[in-house]
């Protein structure tokens, strides 16, 4: 049994998704960001970084999203969502699942959060660098898609690693050049966003935006 903490629209956001997709049996425990819920002491004491997603697995508490998307993959790999062991797709799946938590998600936090770098004085400074950063990711994935798509891992289907890129390039969406923009990204997005899946994640998360 898994217990997910989210927050709609959030990191969370591919973990929940891929619940859906693996139709294991779940909960789901909605944070107020606004009440910063997640900074409680009781959720710290869950997850001490006082973020989301934290996913409960079995009672034990485990975080970090593509940490997540990783294990849930590799504990249901019937389902087909990781490649198999010592193939290519394997290890570009891998690849790709760390460069989108190392080198994407952080400016992407700079983005959202933009004073937290250097107070808010340099906060135009801070969104600046860190949207050339993300755009450069989008280049490369897109090159990367062209070559080895139509999925991240170049699999004959969608992996654990095509939800996180999802949900990143869903992040962009209101950014000066959404993720979008890239031809083969968005090929991927729309493909992506067809999943029955898909519909039941917003549903659940009343989303609206990027339906
Ligand atoms: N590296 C973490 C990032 C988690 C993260 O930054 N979550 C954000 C939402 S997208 C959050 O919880 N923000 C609330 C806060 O900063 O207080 C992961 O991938 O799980």
């Amino acid at each position: 049994m898994y217990t997910l903490y989210y927050m709609p629209g959030a990191a969370s956001l591919a973990v929940h998704w891929l619940l859906i997709e693996l139709d294991v049996p779940h909960r789901l425990v909605k944070l107020d960001g606004q009440a910063r819920e997640q900074k409680s002491p009781e959720y710290l004491r869950l997850n001490p970084n006082g973020l989301v997603p934290t996913l409960v697995v079995d009672g034990e508490p485990v975080y970090e999203s593509a940490a997540l998307l990783l294990l849930l993959a590799e504990r249901h790999a019937e389902k087909g969502f990781v490649p198999a062991e010592g193939t290519r797709a394997r290890a570009l799946y891998l690849q790709w699942m760390v460069h989108f938590a190392n080198t994407l998600m952080p400016p992407f936090r700079s983005w959202f959060y933009p004073d937290e770098a250097a107070g808010p004085e340099h906060a135009e400074t801070v969104k600046a660098f860190a949207r050339g950063r993300i755009e450069a990711t989008w280049d490369r994935l897109d090159a990367h898609l062209r070559d080895h798509g139509p999925w991240v891992a170049g699999a004959a289907g969608p992996t654990a690693v095509d939800f996180l890129g999802t949900m990143l390039a869903r992040w962009s969406r209101n950014m000066p050049r959404p993720a979008t923009e890239w031809p083969a990204i968005a090929a991927l997005v729309q493909r992506m966003k067809a999943r029955p899946s898909f519909r039941e994640l917003y549903a659940r998360e009343g989303l609206t935006e990027w339906a």
